[in-house]
């Protein structure tokens, strides 16, 4: 894992308290240059137990822009219309972002499936956050990337999805429930039936969900004659070309803690926010995958 501070960016020495009063702790984009372009995050899916809004809060103090991409899947509202779970750091989030727009960041929020309820307030602004159903970006070396959360490309198999995360233990566990499970067929006459190869079927079809969907969104780009995409949704972040599009997805705040950046010079990268040695928390950055 790549440490803090071995990558050449230039980053800045944080000394401001996050207290989580005033706003000490937010740059003044009036006075200090942030240190990214852009930056793109969504499925941060606030109002459920899965989401990372301690860790989200320390990428957030780690990593200003001029703009700011909320694409989507921010605030759960199907998992709290179920059961009402918001903590204090919940709020923080929300609090840190309206802090950010206020202190002059651009912040643009596109919403997603999950917080549809936001589709209803459409070409408003919140505090001075842009509520848009989709956007346009343009990177400093003029590439035009469509801003949209993804949800509208899905599938009629987005429920195998979960089959995506199925492990190497998992399927060793079905390997021998299935020798357990043909025995006794065996015992009452059965022919052999392989479960391993149904949930091999099963995982391939998940797998290839996600690069339907990739396809999907870069074709769906082409065709309304952007340069690429950034979308989230399938909380699967990447960064490639696909039949010469480029496509970018930001992954999510549940399970990668991954963002989208844009450095002044135009360059894309993905940032993995990981556990670091103690309560730190380190970049990750996918150089390998910079466009
Ligand atoms: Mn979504």
């Amino acid at each position: 894992m790549a440490r803090a501070g071995s990558l050449d960016l230039p980053w800045r020495e944080s000394s401001h308290d996050d207290g989580g009063g005033g706003d000490t702790d937010e740059p003044d984009m009036a006075r200090d240059r942030p240190r990214f372009r852009a930056i793109f995050i969504s499925d941060i899916h606030l109002g459920t137990p899965g989401c990372q809004a301690g860790p989200l809060l320390d990428f957030l103090k780690e990593h200003d822009s001029e703009t700011l991409y909320l694409i989507g899947d921010i605030i759960d509202g199907w998992q709290l219309r179920r059961r009402w779970f918001w903590p204090q750091s919940h709020n923080d989030v929300v609090q840190k972002l309206l802090r950010r727009a206020r202190k002059g960041c651009h912040v643009v929020f596109v919403p997603g499936n999950h917080d549809e309820f936001a589709r209803g307030f459409l070409n408003h602004n919140f505090g001075g956050i842009d509520v848009v159903e989709d956007s346009v970006h343009v990177t400093a070396d003029g590439r035009r990337l469509w801003i949209t959360h993804g949800d509208h490309f899905d599938g009629v198999i987005q429920h195998a999805k979960w089959l995506a995360y199925v492990g190497d233990h998992a399927y060793e566990t079905v390997l021998k429930l299935n020798r357990h499970f043909n025995s006794l067929r065996a015992r009452l006459g059965l022919p052999y039936w392989s479960l391993s190869a149904y949930l091999k079927h099963k995982v391939k079809k998940a797998v290839n969900y996600v690069s339907d969907f990739e396809s999907a969104v870069a074709a769906e780009a082409r065709r309304r004659g952007y340069d690429g995409v950034v979308c989230g949704h399938i909380h699967h972040a990447e960064i490639r070309t696909i039949d010469g599009m480029l496509y970018c997805n930001d992954g999510d705040w549940v399970e990668s803690r991954s963002a989208l950046v844009e450095h002044h010079d135009g360059r894309l990268e993905l940032i993995f926010w990981q556990a670091g040695d103690g309560a730190q928390w380190v970049r990750q950055a996918q150089a390998a995958e910079t466009v």
